[in-house]
């Protein structure tokens, strides 16, 4: 890209019916076109011989896979205690974590029997702002109830 094209100056001077000639005018257009075709667009598309103008010969060129990868998994886990009430992990379950009355009922009692439970897995991000929100809500409201992300093996399978 050329200085000379940023500011390309018409030579044509416009001349008024009254006689009084324009200023000449600057004709930023087709420097601007230029400057972001060589700066902007060229260097995202390739140019010679990155692209245009190179010979693939007979080889068949696939487009290349997107590598993506699943993000890991996190389990949340509900802990038991001997002092919060049933009725309040269950509102918890039914709140945070999208279950229905008779699905947090289960999960409750499955926690209150085997000491801890599964209420959920999810991206690490999302795991901790469901275990922090739960461990706010317990403590806001005078209950011992405590809420744990561990790493889940669930997400080795592809
Ligand atoms: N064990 C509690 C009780 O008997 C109930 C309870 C269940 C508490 C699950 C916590 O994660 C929990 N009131």
């Amino acid at each position: 890209m050329h200085a000379k094209s940023l500011l390309r100056v018409s030579k044509k001077r416009q001349k008024l019916g009254n006689g009084i000639s324009k200023i000449p005018r600057l004709d930023y257009t087709e420097a601007m076109h230029e400057l972001v075709r060589d700066t902007v667009f060229a260097p995202l598309c390739g140019t010679g011989t990155d692209r245009e103008d190179h010979d693939d010969g007979d080889l068949a060129v696939a487009p290349a896979k997107p590598q993506l990868k699943k993000p890991p998994l996190y389990r949340v886990i509900l802990l038991n205690d001997d002092y919060t009430p049933m009725e309040f992990v269950v509102q918890v379950l039914e709140q945070f974590f999208g279950m229905g009355r008779e699905k947090a009922t289960q999960v409750m009692l499955a926690v209150h029997t085997q000491g801890k439970g599964v209420c959920g897995i999810y991206p690490q991000d999302i795991a901790d702002t469901k275990a922090s929100q739960v461990n706010q809500c317990a403590r806001d409201s005078g209950h011992p109830l405590l809420c744990e992300v561990e790493p889940s093996s669930d997400d080795e399978e592809d």
